[in-house]
């Protein structure tokens, strides 16, 4: 009996079907046809609706939302999303690092925050972690970063020899493994996390003044996290525990929010200030250069589809829309070629043009054809210069080239040193004066249980040295904890 108010079922292309259950054949016992191309459009399609999942922060979740300015920040960029006043729709995906999509969302990792502003000049993708530094400082080293995550080639196991091997050997590491084999390691839920640029930016106002910024999302949750126990547990209970908490309080109307603010460096200070500004390893003291208030961000809708809308978000952090613009971290300049390239091969070259990627502002490039095209070219001439019509760049719309002085020979070398410039010095103080006894309890039991999982030597002794680096009483209590006293 069929009711009405259910829909009858098509094929793809809108052809009602016979029958959801059976399959063609010739007489009841007979051969299945060949014409019965439902059938065979159903077992086609079901080998093709996989995409290749992110080669890294595969596993995540996400929703749309609102980012409303709550500040004048005006004084320092012209970017339109953080004018007085203005409310700008967007999305919002976070995701662990290491683990593959099927992984628990409660592993200990960094979590990706990555935020795609639709403004009036195109998209702004801002696309951050929950930490406020990174492991290493040039992409020369990311790739290789990211496959002592993963897994080996031989067992296709994970393995914390590989991981303690990689970190020890790159000491500019220390800052980022303190914090996260500390409480923020393992956020308690999406809800209850920060999010960070981590890269320093540039800004630039309506007056062409450029100023450095790094921006912070401080969670209106509040901060909460869980042990590592608790995680483990959570691993083995309910592996999407964060994809659920977030769905499930949007879907309770309890939308989450975060207070943005940034921290804002005159141009002209970065080049002598006491450490590299532009080294992601290191944060700037909020002594230096305090919190300055921009807006909030609200996340208010789930996707109606998550294959759609999550698994085929593009990110981009080249999507750097007028008033904002890169900095001299190499880590940014690395990234700024990296993800289209990804979405290129990940989702296909119109990537642009799906739902979660479509800009909300009109578009007018020269881009056309390629697989899965279904906007048109925007103009009858395919080509500049034209004279029909065609778009023509204006520069005014997005101000004077940007960017800092640059000279000198063509040279591979780390960073020119700043007077402070180190790699346990922040973890220290990270260690020493931002943790209490408990989270540095905690910091102890975690380190100790990592490196007691399948860690030897030469890497144990190196590993015993560098938490000695980072603080030598937590090295010592570490040391004690692996039998090494
Ligand atoms: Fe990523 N990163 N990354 N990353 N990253 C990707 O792009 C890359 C880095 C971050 O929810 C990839 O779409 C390079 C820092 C997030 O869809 C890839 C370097 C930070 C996400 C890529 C870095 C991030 C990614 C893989 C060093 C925080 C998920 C899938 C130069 C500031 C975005 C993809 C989403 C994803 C490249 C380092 C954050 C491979 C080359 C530092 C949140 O393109």
């Amino acid at each position: 009996m069929s009711d009405s108010t259910v829909p009858y079922t098509t094929g793809n292309t809108g052809i009602p079907v016979e029958s959801d259950s059976d399959s063609l054949t010739a007489g009841a016992l007979g051969p299945i046809l060949l014409h019965d191309h439902y059938l065979i459009e159903k077992m086609a399609q079901f080998n093709r609706e996989r995409v290749p999942e992110r080669v890294v922060h595969a596993k995540g979740g996400g929703a749309y939302g609102v980012f409303e300015v709550t500040q004048d920040v005006s004084r320092f960029t012209r970017a339109d999303l953080f004018q007085p006043g203005r409310r700008t729709d967007m999305l919002a995906r976070f995701s662990t690092v290491a683990g593959e999509l099927g992984s628990p969302d409660t592993w200990r990792d960094p979590r990706g925050f990555a935020l795609k502003f639709y403004t009036e000049h195109g998209n702004y993708d801002m696309v951050g972690n929950n930490t406020p530094v990174f492991f290493v400082r040039d992409p020369m080293k990311f790739q290789d970063f990211i496959r002592s995550q993963k897994r080996r080639p031989d067992s296709g196991l994970r393995d914390h020899d590989m991981q303690w091997d990689f970190w020890t050997l790159s000491p500019e590491s220390a800052h980022q493994v303190a914090w996260l084999m500390g409480d923020r390691g393992i956020p308690r839920t999406w809800r209850n996390m920060n999010g960070y640029s981590s890269h320093t930016y540039m800004w630039i106002n309506a007056g062409g003044e450029r100023f450095w910024v790094k921006y912070h999302f401080k969670t209106d949750q509040g901060i909460a996290f869980l042990t590592q126990d608790e995680g483990d547990a959570m691993a083995g209970e309910d592996a999407d525990a964060h994809r659920r908490d977030l769905f499930d309080s949007i879907r309770r109307g309890e939308h989450p929010s975060w207070t943005m603010y940034v921290q804002v460096m005159p141009f002209d200070e970065a080049w002598d200030y006491r450490f590299n500004p532009f080294d992601l390893t290191k944060v700037w003291p909020h002594g230096d250069y305090p919190l300055i208030e921009v807006g909030r961000m609200t996340l208010n809708r789930n996707p109606d589809d998550y294959h759609v809308h999550i698994e085929q978000a593009a990110f981009e952090p080249s999507n750097l829309v007028p008033g904002i613009s890169v900095s001299p971290d190499k880590m940014l300049l690395g990234r700024i070629f990296s993800y289209a390239d990804t979405h290129r091969y990940r989702i296909g070259p119109n990537y642009a043009q799906l739902p979660p990627n479509r800009p909300h502002s009109p578009v007018h490039s020269y881009s056309k054809d390629g697989p899965m095209r279904y906007e048109p070219a925007d103009t009858a001439a395919v080509y500049a210069p034209n004279s029909y019509g065609g778009p023509a760049a204006d520069p005014g719309r997005f101000g004077e080239p940007v960017g800092w002085d640059v000279a000198g020979r063509m040279v591979r070398e780390a960073y020119p040193l700043h007077r402070e410039d180190d790699d346990f010095g922040q973890a220290g103080t990270l260690v020493r004066e931002v943790l209490d006894d408990a989270a540095r309890d905690r910091l102890v039991s975690n380190v100790t249980g990592h490196l007691s999982d399948g860690v030897s030597d030469p890497v144990l002794t190196r590993a015993v040295q560098y938490w000695r680096s980072i603080d030598k009483d937590l090295g010592d209590r570490i040391a004690t904890g692996i039998g090494r006293a």
